[in-house]
Formats: C-alpha cells, sequence, structure tokens
C-alpha cells in the first residue's frame, strides 16, 4: 500500500469580474424593466412584482464582495441576464478542458510533473458541458497523459469526493498519478433572474496532483484520511436533465431547470452535519482540533464558515487559521475549499496538519487531513 500526498495545486481564475455594485445594478434594471413590461398583469394581481436587489443585503448575507465569471456582458445585460459562451467545433477543445488544462499545469509544475506522468485524471465538478465524451477523457488526450479518466459529479462536494478516490487509487496501486480537476462554469446553471440567488455563484477551475508520497519530487502534504458522507435532501436542487425534451413543456424557461435551494434550511441543516462530520473524521483520525493548523472549508458563506470554525476549534479562529476567498470568487461550489487551500498553504511547516471540507448540494460532504511535509 502507497502513501498518497497532494504535491501540486493550480487555479484557472477567469479575466472577467462583476463586482456586487454592478451585479445589483443590472439586476435591478431588470427588474424595473419586468415591472413595466407586466404592470397590467401585475395590477391584475395574475403577476408578482419583482423586488430589487441590494449590495448591502449581498455583503451582510454571504461576505461576497465580488465573483469572476466566463462570460461578463451576458450576465449583466438586463435583456439576457445570461453567459454567452462561444458554440465550438467537436474537434476544437471545449471550455471546460481549456480551464481544465490550465489549472492541471499549474499543479503539475508546482509538483515538477509532466502530463506524461499522469496516469488518472478525474474531472469532479457540478456540471459537465456536454453528457459524452468524458472532459475528463478529453483533457488526458491534451496533456498526454496515459492510463484512465472519468467524470464525476457530487455538487459543491465533487473535488474532495474525487481526493478520496484518486487518494484510494494511490494507495491501492492501481494509479501511479492522478489529476483532480473540478472546473465550474457555475454561471450557466444560476438563475440571475432570482434575487435570492443571484449573487451566490462564480466561475473558476481548480487542479490537485495526487502522487504516492515516496515519489513526490518536493515539498507537499500527505493525505492522511479522507471521508465523506452524503443524505438526502431537495433543499438544493435542479431538475435540469437529459430527459427534459421528453416532458409535456419541453425547453420551457423553467425556474426549476436552473439552480434552486432553500437557503436558510440548508444553512441550519448542513451546519451541525458539517461541524460533526468533522470532529468525527478527526477523531477517527486519533486526532483533536487543537492539532489542526488550517481549516480550508468550503467557501459559500461566510457566516456559516465563521460558525463551522468556531465549533471544531473551540474558540474564535485565530487571523489566516481559517482563510476566506469567497469574498473575491463567491461561491465556486466544489472548487472553492481547493483555492483557499491553493493560496493559503505555502507557509505550513513540515509535519502541520490541515484539513479540507467541503460541503453542499446531495447533501453531501467530504474532508480531507493532510500533513505537510
Ligand atoms: N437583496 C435584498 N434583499 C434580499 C435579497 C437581495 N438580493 N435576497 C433576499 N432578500 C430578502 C429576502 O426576500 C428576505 O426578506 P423577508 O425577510 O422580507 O422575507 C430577507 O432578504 C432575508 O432573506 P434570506 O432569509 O434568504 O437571507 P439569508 O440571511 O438566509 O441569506 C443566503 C441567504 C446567503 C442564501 C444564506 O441562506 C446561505 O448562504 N445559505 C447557505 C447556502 C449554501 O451553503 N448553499 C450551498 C449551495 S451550493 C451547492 O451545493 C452547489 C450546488 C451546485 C452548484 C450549481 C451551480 C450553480
Amino acid at each position: 500500500m502507497h502513501r498518497p500526498a497532494l504535491t501540486g495545486s493550480g487555479v484557472f481564475t477567469p479575466a472577467d469580474t462583476i463586482t456586487n455594485d454592478e451585479l445589483v445594478t443590472s439586476f435591478n434594471a431588470y427588474v424595473e424593466r419586468f415591472n413595466t413590461d407586466n404592470a397590467a398583469e401585475i395590477t391584475a394581481g395574475r403577476a408578482t412584482a419583482l423586488q430589487p436587489s441590494s449590495s448591502e443585503f449581498i455583503h451582510k448575507a454571504s461576505g461576497i464582495e465580488q465573483r469572476y465569471v466566463m462570460d461578463k456582458a451576458g450576465v449583466l445585460d438586463p435583456a439576457r441576464m445570461y453567459p454567452r459562451l462561444d458554440q465550438r467545433g467537436d474537434d476544437q477543445p471545449s471550455i471546460m478542458a481549456e480551464m481544465s488544462l490550465d489549472a492541471a499545469n499549474k499543479a503539475l509544475l508546482q509538483a515538477g510533473r509532466r502530463g506524461a506522468e499522469v496516469d488518472l485524471i478525474i474531472c469532479a465538478a457540478s456540471n459537465m458541458e456536454r453528457a459524452y465524451p468524458a472532459i475528463s477523457i478529453e483533457v488526458q488526450q491534451l496533456l498526454g497523459a496515459t492510463g484512465f479518466a472519468f467524470d464525476m459529479q457530487v455538487a459543491c462536494s465533487s473535488a474532495t469526493f474525487g481526493i478520496q478516490a484518486a487518494a484510494d487509487m494511490i494507495r491501492s496501486g492501481s494509479a501511479r498519478r492522478a489529476l483532480v480537476i473540478s472546473p465550474e462554469i457555475t454561471s450557466g446553471h444560476l438563475e440571475w433572474r432570482d434575487r435570492d440567488c443571484h449573487f451566490i455563484f462564480g466561475d473558476v477551475c481548480t487542479a490537485v496532483l495526487i502522487e504516492p508520497l515516496d515519489t513526490a519530487m518536493g515539498r507537499g502534504f500527505e493525505i492522511v484520511s479522507t471521508k465523506c458522507a452524503t443524505q438526502y435532501s431537495n433543499n438544493i436542487r435542479n431538475n435540469e436533465g437529459y430527459l427534459r425534451k421528453t416532458r409535456p413543456d419541453g425547453l420551457a424557461d423553467r425556474r426549476d431547470m436552473q439552480f434552486m435551494q432553500n437557503g436558510r434550511r440548508v444553512f441550519k441543516e448542513v451546519l451541525p452535519m458539517v461541524c460533526d462530520h468533522i470532529l468525527t473524521h478527526l477523531s477517527d483520525s486519533e486526532l483533536s482540533a487543537s492539532q489542526i493548523k488550517r481549516l480550508w472549508l468550503h467557501q459559500a458563506n461566510k457566516t456559516m464558515n465563521d460558525f463551522i470554525g468556531r465549533k471544531v476549534l473551540g474558540r474564535d479562529p485565530l487571523p489566516g487559521e481559517q482563510p476566506n476567498i469567497l469574498q473575491d470568487y463567491a461561491n465556486t461550489s466544489s472548487a472553492g475549499s481547493i483555492i483557499a487551500f491553493d493560496a493559503f498553504h505555502a507557509d505550513l511547516q513540515a509535519g502541520d496538519l490541515g484539513l479540507i471540507c467541503s460541503f453542499g448540494a446531495g447533501y453531501s460532504v467530504g474532508s480531507v487531513i493532510t500533513r505537510a511535509f
């Protein structure tokens, strides 16, 4: 049995940003337009007037200040409220493969490895750009990797579930060098016309390289243990799927074909699940929270992370102990905890323990305990 180690990480960040103020200005223009266009229906009680959004609410409720997106113009166009992405030919790299390649090359560079040395690629993300062939297999070809590749989807927990799958395969020897990539084009599944959630998500792609500890070329993080858990809930749901055209209303513009959530209930139900999960994972590994130097948490909501940090550590986290990136990136689904890991690990000393944890739709929770070397 090999001991798996995370030896490189990389992040692809889109060029476009949208600040809360920019988002709210365009959303409120859309609301005004909708209410004017539907004034007669609203007056007659057959339609409901839309309410404006506010930057103050967004920052207070979530901690988010801005988000990166693959297409700013389409999202901010009040007549569209949706990204506009190019239609590529079948012989061109897909958008997700291109994002993945950028993040993967950064992870490989950090680990001192080449694409040809990789023999497992897992594309672990909330949504895939197409049904098949798998994005991971396309990335395998673009990187010149060998072995095998597959896609998996566990919403916000995809990356940690992917890391567990890869670490287990490295442990058993069925793979020698694995990339777990998480291209998240969340802007394609966000309902930008709904004020309850229009501020939540952003686009990004992360990658991590996992290989046996004894073959690592430089510094890295041993994957001490992983733990994944799921529990069915409808509180975060999207009814889009390949059977859509078979249904009576076919391709109608229906609200449930985009991301939907009961944010309050998610907040209340997921918090205890996550805190209990982390504490159980630590005790199963014969560790205590006081030994953990860094928590790289899922990046959905600042209040949520503050609560988890306090509950897990039993005190207020010290500055830098539980870094957030959500103020800059918003919720990037499965990529969030990996962006935090990528940005805030370089100062850890050999022997320092850390914990990556993601959580979200499903419900799902995944955690990874790491030890720096
Ligand atoms: N501007 C002004 N007011 C607003 C706005 C707005 N934009 N939005 C809502 N309000 C109003 C509401 O109408 C409400 O008014 P009232 O009290 O009169 O009814 C009031 O503000 C309070 O609203 P909420 O109760 O909804 O506000 P919260 O304080 O609960 O904050 C949050 C909302 C930020 C959504 C919060 O509940 C939260 O963060 N919850 C947890 C969410 C979470 O972690 N979700 C994880 C989902 S991510 C995931 O799993 C990935 C899925 C796959 C991704 C697919 C890609 C898109």
